[in-house]
Formats: C-alpha cells, sequence, structure tokens
C-alpha cells in the first residue's frame, strides 16, 4: 500500500517539477508536497497503519523519499533565484560610454615634433644618434681645440677617459657626414648631457635639434633663408627676426638669429628681459676643418648648419619659469598639455 503511494507520489512529482517556472509555482508546489498538511506529511500518516516491525523499514522509506524531493525543491528554487537576478540587471545600452583617461604628449615632445614636421616639410630627412659618444665625434671631429674649455670636466660627463655622454647632437652629424652620400639634407633631435648645477633656468640634461645641408654650392644665403622660414613657420608669420655675428668651433662664419619676443610682441617683457628679443639658435657655415674630417672636399662642397633648444623655447612657449618640472613627472602639471 504504502510502497504504491510513494511511487504514484513519485510520478506525480516528476511530472510536475520540470514544468515550474517561476517562484509561484514553485510554492504552490511546496505548499502541496512538502508543507506541514502536504502530501508528503500525509505519508507518516500512513504509517500508522504499517505493522509493528515493518514501521522501521517504512519510515526509512519516506525520509529517503522526502529528502530527495527536498533536495530538488531546493535546487529548482537556487536556479530560479538565479535566473530572476541576471534579468535584473538593466544595461541601458543608449547611455554614453565612459570616457578613459587619455595620455597627452609631454611639452618637449610637443614641441619637438612641431619643429621635426617643419624641417620634414622643407625637405629635411631625420636621423638619430648614440647618447653615449666617443671624444673623437662630440669633440675632435667638430674642431674643437684639445684644450677647449668645453672638454673640461666641469662641463661634460665622462663615462671613461674618452668616453661621454653627447654634450650636443652635432655628433650625429659627423656620422651622417662620413656615410652617406651628397646631398645632405638632415635634422638630428635629441637629448644631449651638460655637467651643469640645476636650477630654474638650466638642467645637467636637455634637449637640441640639429640641422645640416651639406652640397655643392650652398651658400649663407641658403642658410637664412631656411632659417627664417623656419622661425615664421613654427612662432608666425608676424615675427620680426635679427641675425648677430657669433663663434662655434665647428663653423665658420657662424650666427645667431633673434626673433621678436611672441609675447610681447617685441615691447619688452619680463620673458626677454625686457629687450624684446628672445635668442632662439645658433648656425654657421660648416667649417672646412669639419668637412675635411669628414671626407669632404671643402674646395668642392660647402654646407650650412645650425641647432637650436628645445627646452628653453617649450618654458617660453607655455609661460613655465621652472625647467626643473618637465621632468617631475608630476601628472597635474603634464595633463595641461
Ligand atoms: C649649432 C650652431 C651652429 C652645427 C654644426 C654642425 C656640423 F656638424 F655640421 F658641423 N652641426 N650643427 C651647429 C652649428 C650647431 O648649435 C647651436
Amino acid at each position: 500500500m504504502l510502497d504504491q503511494k510513494i511511487s504514484e507520489l513519485q510520478s506525480e512529482i516528476e511530472r510536475i517539477l520540470p514544468a515550474i517556472a517561476d517562484n509561484d509555482a514553485l510554492e504552490k508546489f511546496r505548499i502541496e508536497f512538502l508543507s506541514r498538511s502536504g502530501k508528503l506529511a500525509s505519508l507518516y500518516e500512513e504509517l500508522k497503519a504499517v505493522p509493528g516491525d515493518q514501521k522501521p523499514v517504512y519510515g526509512q522509506k519516506i525520509n529517503t523519499f522526502k529528502k530527495s524531493v527536498e533536495t530538488q525543491f531546493e535546487s529548482l528554487k537556487a536556479s530560479l533565484q538565479s535566473s530572476s537576478a541576471s534579468q535584473k540587471i538593466d544595461i541601458d545600452i543608449t547611455l554614453p560610454g565612459r570616457e578613459r583617461p587619455k595620455g597627452t604628449r609631454h611639452p618637449i615632445t610637443q614641441t619637438l615634433e612641431h619643429m621635426k614636421s617643419i624641417f620634414v616639410s622643407m625637405g629635411f630627412g631625420i636621423v638619430y644618434g648614440p647618447e653615449i659618444e666617443d671624444d673623437y665625434h662630440n669633440f675632435e671631429a667638430l674642431n674643437f681645440a684639445p684644450n677647449h674649455p668645453a672638454r673640461d670636466m666641469q662641463d661634460t660627463f665622462f663615462v671613461k677617459d674618452d668616453i661621454v655622454l653627447r654634450t650636443h647632437t652635432t655628433p650625429v652629424q659627423v656620422r651622417v657626414m662620413k656615410n652617406r652620400p651628397l646631398p645632405l639634407r638632415v635634422i638630428m633631435p635629441g637629448r644631449v648631457y651638460r655637467n651643469e648645477a640645476v636650477s630654474a633656468r638650466s638642467n645637467y640634461f636637455f634637449h637640441q635639434v640639429d640641422g645640416l645641408y651639406v652640397d655643392k654650392h650652398v651658400t649663407f644665403a641658403d642658410l637664412k633663408g631656411t632659417l627664417v622660414t623656419f622661425a615664421k613657420n613654427f612662432y608666425g608669420s608676424d615675427i620680426q627676426y635679427r641675425f648677430r655675428p657669433s663663434y662655434f668651433p665647428f663653423t665658420e662664419p657662424s650666427l645667431e638669429m633673434d626673433i621678436t619676443c611672441f609675447l610681447c610682441k617685441g615691447k619688452g617683457c619680463r620673458i626677454c628681459k625686457h629687450t624684446g628679443w628672445l635668442e632662439v639658435l645658433g648656425a654657421g657655415m660648416v667649417h672646412p676643418n669639419v668637412l675635411r674630417n669628414c671626407g669632404h672636399d671643402p674646395e668642392k662642397v660647402s654646407g650650412y648648419a645650425f641647432g637650436m633648444g628645445v627646452d628653453r623655447i617649450s618654458l617660453l612657449r607655455y609661460g613655465i619659469d621652472d625647467i626643473r618640472i618637465f621632468f617631475e613627472n608630476d601628472l597635474r602639471f603634464l595633463n595641461q598639455f
């Protein structure tokens, strides 16, 4: 009798359980089968009619059956809960995306790239060279006399006796003149090192763009034309400029170029120290000794060269009064560019 009841209930439950798809149906099932007055509880009533010696056997059967129904009920309940939880995550696909923080280029990199793009548009190629140089490329080939003060420990970082951290990017020109065929029209941007006390205005490393044009019949007028074209593109077509005679060991004649201060337009301000002028670059015709050192005949070819600092110009452009802030990697500063 009881066996039959159990198996009837079992098949009824097997029919109903798989069809339950929501919490209401599940609750109905619980009340019908598992509650105190439910169908499983009524089996224990039937147990009373079972002969005494068989009670333990049937008691056990009912317990096992009840446990298995309860287990099935719990697992169905859990799976209904998790699927309703996932349905509750409302995704509004019309919301605008969250913007990720963007990096910016370092202000010195931006100045460098602006300079490079102007020279590239004028037909210059770009070359890079090592930051650790030998004495020959950094000084000797560039016509620095053996006792030139720049060769002093006070101005130059020495790695070994005749190995230095380059003090300018000009040594790259020596390699280019030795290794590449004419005509040569290249700039070399990069970092250079000087053994100097760090202050608001100077650092022990900074950045330079050096340029070089070597060919037959290159003239001083070509140099001036290139520099003026660069300056008007970089600083604005409304600037005025002037050239002053100067001296560099590796050029003859040499010049320095000033432009009217782009902050006060030449009226005089703190930035231009009330002169109205800013010194922006040095240049000259490549010294015959340098051409010869690099395998060229100064009677047959000529060249011009120029060099400019990137850091000081970036300071002026962005109105910053302390060069050290460029290299502190403070995001509050860098994010403004
Ligand atoms: C400067 C100023 C003047 C320069 C000279 C050369 C080379 F290698 F051709 F001789 N390259 N760059 C030069 C000339 C650099 O920097 C203020």
